[in-house]
């Protein structure tokens, strides 16, 4: 066997160069480049090897420069979504906080079942100078360092303490990485002394490798039962999840109901699965659902969850289903979300793969005409409240539903809207027009403030056209990546919508009773302690972007707002560079309802009087959420 003496990050950057992802016709680099900020933990080991690596073969293993490590896990996230998790990035940061700042990322990604692949730095496994500059020092634990944060948050864990065990720590990782199921945060811990120790490499291990991605059919006799028990409902709804996105499944779920005529809701993540406009879609589902697919929710009698982990946006908090005898068919390739809710027939599978078999089981069948027909009816009835809520009120604080009507009607059909939390998402979830499989992008598994701007570079990198929409509560928690964007010429387009504090919690919490409290960006009043009644502060966050050398629309407080935002966008799209589009919105105008609701719970007593109403008001609501098993309804007398 021939080996190559090399050091371990030697050997790391060269393994990731060539691993390959194979899906059906599909064969690409599974990790075509690095992100990485160095600090005394990876600098000499990593950072190293890649230098090295880049000055022998300049673009097989790119770095790529972050601003804040947290930043740079979620371009990973971003990128690997939009590549139907079929690539990723690798993640290098130093020890302490280099590390401790990938957590976040980490969460998110696993969260949202996206493969990313991490590689903090580790303190000394010699030991020989300890404590090293920012090591935890656990006086009760010697083994423990600050990247043990990442074990529950990782799908595979693993720490080089000694440089053969590498090869089993990177083979492992990237069985992870591409396996459907398993996917999300891969963390290999890389001890800096280990880093740059030397290793005899075999040629075997830095030699080409495709990993396929699992495609597994249903059981045998399977979806012939799922066929008999959707012939025999009345009100069969599919509730369409991620797993259609990422099984690329788009084309069949289209034939199938296209032939069955069974109307479908949507998830966040499974938004795209059916272009808003298919007769068959119903838009989102849920909480943030529209009056179409909750009403459907409510009366049917089979609801074909495909691909969904029925968060409790997607069930309403289990408020959603309403039919005493409704069943779930739930087909998903993990069995854990397969097996969810009480009575439901699982199938663990590939989305793509059983709708396949399903079309074939279903010919002939389609649903009752006057189900049909109800359908269109309410497709209509919530199309047409959009279309209301849409025109423009010439409003100089517009609202946000004005705003996304800008956008979206400034947009193309392949262009991907970014968001991840605040108002924005349920909003976006309701309204946003879809009309291409990846139109849509807003990550709602962990909702994490500060995702946005680096998704959308993780997207551009990704080949797409990101507009990202983002609060002005998000864009502080992190816009660091706007300067990677101008260093690298990456183009994307964000529109910035400030409404001075949190309009989202804002909202929740006048409707729990708390008034707004701590949800508004105000000068504090030293009297009363209190940020929710002073003045607005004077902070410019456009002026803020084109200090980090982003170009910048200023969209002025006049009655033509909308329209010049409509016009901002077609100029930030036909610009060569990343733009910044910055609004002013009123946080005290929402959009339609669509009938969902979400369990917050409330305080049962209260000294105060909005608090005591809000708890009667839960008191109704709450009668609705049906239990895991049977039929009971909670009371809270
Ligand atoms: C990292 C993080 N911290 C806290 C939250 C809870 N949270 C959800 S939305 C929100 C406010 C978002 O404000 P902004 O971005 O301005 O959007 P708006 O609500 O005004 O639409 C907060 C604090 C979160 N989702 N993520
Ligand atoms: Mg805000």
């Amino acid at each position: 066997m021939t080996t190559r003496k090399m050091t371990v990050s030697q050997a790391i950057v060269e393994f990731l160069a060539h691993q390959y992802t194979v899906d059906g016709n599909y064969r690409e680099r599974t990790i075509p480049g690095v992100f990485g900020i160095f600090g005394h933990g990876n600098v000499a080991g990593i950072g190293q090897a890649l230098k090295q690596f880049s000055v022998e073969n300049p673009s097989l293993m790119p770095y790529y420069q972050a601003r804040n490590e947290q930043a740079m896990v979620h371009e990973s996230s971003a990128f690997a979504r939009m590549k139907r998790r079929r690539a990723t990035f690798a993640c290098t940061a130093s020890v302490g906080p280099g590390a401790t700042n990938m957590l976040t990322g980490a969460a998110v990604a696993t969260t949202n079942r996206l493969p990313v692949l991490l590689l903090p730095s580790d303190t000394f496994a010699n030991r020989a100078s300890d404590p090293v500059l920012q090591q935890l020092e656990m006086p009760h634990d010697a083994t423990l360092s600050v990247n043990d944060a990442f074990k529950p948050l990782s799908r595979f864990f693993d720490r080089v303490q000694r440089p053969e065990q590498l090869f089993s720590a990177l083979l492992s990782a990237m069985r992870v990485l591409t396996d459907p199921v398993e996917t999300g945060a891969v963390t290999i811990a890389l001890p800096e002394d280990v880093q740059a120790e030397i290793i005899e490499v075999p040629e075997e291990f830095l030699a080409d490798r495709e990993w396929h991605i699992r495609r597994p059919r249903p059981d045998a006799g399977l979806t012939a039962d799922v066929a008999r028990i959707i012939r025999s409902s009345k009100k069969p709804m599919i509730i369409a999840g991620g797993g259609i996105i990422y099984s690329d499944a788009h084309a069949e779920l289209q034939t199938l109901v296209e032939a069955t005529g069974i109307p479908v809701g949507t998830s966040q993540a499974g938004v795209g699965s059916l272009n808003w406009d298919h007769p068959q879609c119903q838009g989102a589902v849920g909480a943030t659902g529209t009056t179409g697919a909750n009403r459907l929710a409510k009366d049917a009698d089979v609801i074909i969850g495909i691909g969904t982990r029925y968060s409790d946006f997607t069930t309403a908090s289990r408020t959603a289903f309403q039919n005493p005898n409704v069943r779930f068919i739930n087909i998903n390739i993990a069995s854990f979300d397969a097996f969810k809710h009480g009575s439901a027939l699982p199938v663990v599978a590939d989305a793509r793969e059983t709708i396949k078999e399903l079309i074939n089981e279903l010919k002939g069948y389609s649903v009752a005409s006057d189900y049909a027909a109800n359908a269109a009816a309410e497709k209509k009835q919530w199309d047409a409240t959009v279309d209301a809520a849409f025109v423009d009120k010439k409003l100089a604080l517009p609202s946000q539903t004005e705003i996304i009507h800008a956008v979206q009607s400034a947009s193309d059909a392949t262009d991907t809207v970014i968001c991840a939390a605040g108002s924005l998402p349920g909003d976006l979830h309701k309204l946003w027009r879809v009309r291409s499989p990846m139109g849509y992008h807003v990550e709602y598994a962990f909702s994490c403030m500060g995702y946005e701007i680096a998704a959308g570079l993780g997207a551009a990198r990704a080949g797409a056209m990101p507009i990202v929409m983002v609060g002005d509560g998000s864009y502080l928690m992190m816009h660091t990546e706007l300067v990677s964007a101008v260093a690298e010429g990456l183009k994307f387009i964000v529109v910035l919508i400030q409404n001075h504090g949190y309009a989202s919690i804002g909202h929740l919490s006048e409707s729990i009773g708390s008034q707004r409290f701590g949800t508004q960006y105000r000068f504090r009043d030293v009297q009363t302690n209190s940020f929710d009644d002073g003045e607005k502060l004077p902070v410019d966050l456009a002026a803020n972007a084109a200090s980090l050398g982003i170009d910048v629309i200023r969209i002025e407080q006049t009655n033509s707002a909308i329209a010049d935002l409509h016009i901002a966008v077609k100029k930030a799209k036909s610009s060569s560079k990343a733009t910044l589009i910055h609004i002013n919105s009123d946080p005290l105008l929402y959009p339609p309802s669509g009938e969902g609701w979400w369990d917050v719970p409330i305080a049962p007593i209260s000294k105060l009087e909005s608090t005591q109403g809000a708890y009667k008001n839960y008191q109704e609501a709450i009668k609705l959420q049906r239990p895991l098993l049977g039929n009971g309804s909670k009371d809270l007398e």
